[in-house]
């Protein structure tokens, strides 16, 4: 089964998809970006799961790379994938992490069973990361990643990221 990557302009938050990406913190209790915007717009449903997951399996906090899901509350999808994006540096590659977080959110949508997963540009905005080589660890780890799920839409909030992710996507 091949994965279907498609592009959107606009609010991950209005995504009718299965489940939706987060580029959460390691805290898993909010922050700004498209953190602030799910948990605002999802109600207190997702803070609720997230400290229940700092109070059982993730006491230290979520590692970069790694992903887990909650409830999407009040959202259109049915499930938000928490995953901690590398904050960008200069000094040393951490594309390795990047990758995890698409591979490690594919894999916890197959678990889930989700067949359509919406993701926003990881480490693009707070993090720094250059938006090219994002869009192209973001678009070439779907492609290479076995996964259950048919339809990944990369959703850029801005003209910038949308035109950096078509590039890549071809
Ligand atoms: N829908 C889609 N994309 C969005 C939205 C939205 N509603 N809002 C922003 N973007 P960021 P990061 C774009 O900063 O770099 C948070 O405070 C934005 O233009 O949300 O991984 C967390 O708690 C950018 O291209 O995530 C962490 O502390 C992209 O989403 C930290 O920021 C990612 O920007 C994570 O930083």
């Amino acid at each position: 089964m091949t994965t279907t990557i498609h592009l959107t302009r606009g609010d991950i938050t209005r995504v009718d998809a299965d489940a939706i990406v987060n580029a959460a913190n390691s805290s898993l209790l909010g922050g700004g970006g498209v953190d602030g915007a799910i948990h605002r717009h999802g109600g207190p449903a997702i803070l609720e799961e997230c400290r229940a997951l700092r109070a059982s399996h993730y006491g230290k906090g979520l590692p970069a790379g790694q992903a887990v899901a909650t409830t999407a509350g009040e959202l259109p999808a049915r499930w938000v994938i928490h995953t901690v994006g590398p904050v960008w540096a200069a000094s040393e590659d951490r594309s390795d992490l990047l990758a995890s977080c698409h591979r490690e959110s594919l894999r916890v949508a197959d678990e889930l069973g989700a067949r359509t997963v919406a993701f926003p540009a990881i480490s693009t905005g707070v993090y720094r990361w250059p938006l090219e080589d994002a869009a192209r660890i973001a678009v070439e780890t779907v492609r290479s990643t076995p996964t259950a799920v048919e339809e990944v839409r990369f959703v850029l909030f801005d003209d910038r990221a949308y035109e950096a992710f078509s590039r890549q996507a071809g």
